[in-house]
C-alpha cells in the first residue's frame, strides 16, 4: 500500500489545490486507483466523521474536506472505465429526501457508468415523488437510493410505497446503499439489492438485471 500521509493531511485540512496535487502524484508513482479511494481518500473522510463525532471539528470543516475529497475523485475516474461501452442499462439514482450526502452516491454513479450503464442522477434530497416522477418519464432498469443519516432512512421505505402506488414498483429493481444501511435493512423494506460499497453496487446492479 502506497504512503498516503501527505493526501489524508491536505483532505483533513481542506487544502484543495494540495490535496488533488499529491492525488496527481501518487497515480504517477504508480499507485493504483483502487488504492488511493479506498486507503487514502475513504479512510480519510472516516477520520474526518470520526473528528466530527467526537467534536474536533464542526461542519464547515467537514465540508471543505468533503469538496476537497470530491476534486480528488475527479482524477480517478479514467481508471474505472472498462473496456466495453455499450449500455447495460438506466440507472436512476439520488440522496434520498432531507439528506445532503453525495459523495458515495457520486461514487457509485462513478463506477456503474465506467461499467456501462447510464446514469440520471437526481443529486440530493430527492423526495419519494420527485423519484416516482422521474421514474415514470425515463423507465429506469434500476433505481438507486443512498442514505447516510440514520434520520433519513426511512425515506427508502417511503420511495418503495411511492412506486407502488403509482403502480410501477414490479417494473424497477430498486437498490439502496450508504454508511447505516444493511442488507438486513434491505430484506425489511423489501428492496431488490443492497450494496456496501461502490465496486459492489456495479456487481450487484449486474446480478439484479442478470447481465455479466
Ligand atoms: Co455528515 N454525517 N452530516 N456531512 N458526514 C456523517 C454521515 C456522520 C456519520 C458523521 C459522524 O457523526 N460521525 C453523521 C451521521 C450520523 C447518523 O445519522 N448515523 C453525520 C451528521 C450527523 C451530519 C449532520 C446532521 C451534521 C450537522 O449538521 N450537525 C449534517 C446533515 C446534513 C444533511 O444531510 N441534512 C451533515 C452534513 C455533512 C456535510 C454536508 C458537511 C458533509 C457532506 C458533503 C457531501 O456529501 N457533499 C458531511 C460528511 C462529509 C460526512 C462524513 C464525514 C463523510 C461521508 C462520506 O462522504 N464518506 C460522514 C462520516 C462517515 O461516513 N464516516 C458523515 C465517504 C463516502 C465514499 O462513503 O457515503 O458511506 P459513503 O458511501 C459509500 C457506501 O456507503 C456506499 O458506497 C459508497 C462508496 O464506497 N454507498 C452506496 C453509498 N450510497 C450508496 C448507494 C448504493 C450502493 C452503495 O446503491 C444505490
Amino acid at each position: 500500500m502506497s504512503d498516503f500521509g501527505t493526501l489524508s493531511e491536505a483532505i483533513t485540512k481542506g487544502n484543495i489545490q494540495a490535496a488533488v496535487a499529491e492525488t496527481q502524484n501518487l497515480i504517477n508513482a504508480g499507485s493504483g486507483a483502487q488504492d488511493i479511494l479506498e486507503n487514502g481518500l475513504i479512510a480519510t473522510m472516516n477520520e474526518v466523521g470520526d473528528r466530527f463525532a467526537k467534536g474536533l471539528i464542526f461542519v464547515p470543516q467537514m465540508l471543505r474536506s468533503a469538496k476537497t475529497m470530491q476534486e480528488c475523485t475527479k482524477l480517478l475516474q479514467p481508471f474505472f472505465q472498462e473496456g466495453d461501452v455499450t449500455s447495460k442499462g438506466k440507472v436512476l439514482i439520488g440522496t434520498v429526501k432531507g439528506d445532503l450526502h453525495d459523495i458515495g452516491k457520486n461514487l457509485v454513479s462513478m463506477m456503474m457508468e465506467g461499467a456501462g450503464f447510464t446514469i440520471i442522477d437526481l443529486g440530493v434530497d430527492v423526495a419519494p415523488e420527485q423519484f416516482v416522477q422521474k421514474a415514470k418519464e425515463i423507465e429506469p432498469d434500476i433505481l438507486g437510493m443512498s442514505a447516510l443519516l440514520s434520520t433519513t432512512m426511512p425515506a427508502m421505505p417511503q420511495t418503495i410505497e411511492a412506486l407502488k402506488t403509482a403502480g410501477i414498483r414490479d417494473k424497477i429493481k430498486v437498490m439502496i446503499g450508504g454508511a447505516p444501511v444493511t442488507d438486513k435493512y434491505a430484506q425489511q423494506i423489501e428492496a431488490d439489492g443492497y450494496a456496501s460499497d461502490a465496486g459492489s453496487a456495479v456487481i450487484k446492479a449486474k446480478k439484479l438485471l442478470d447481465i455479466s
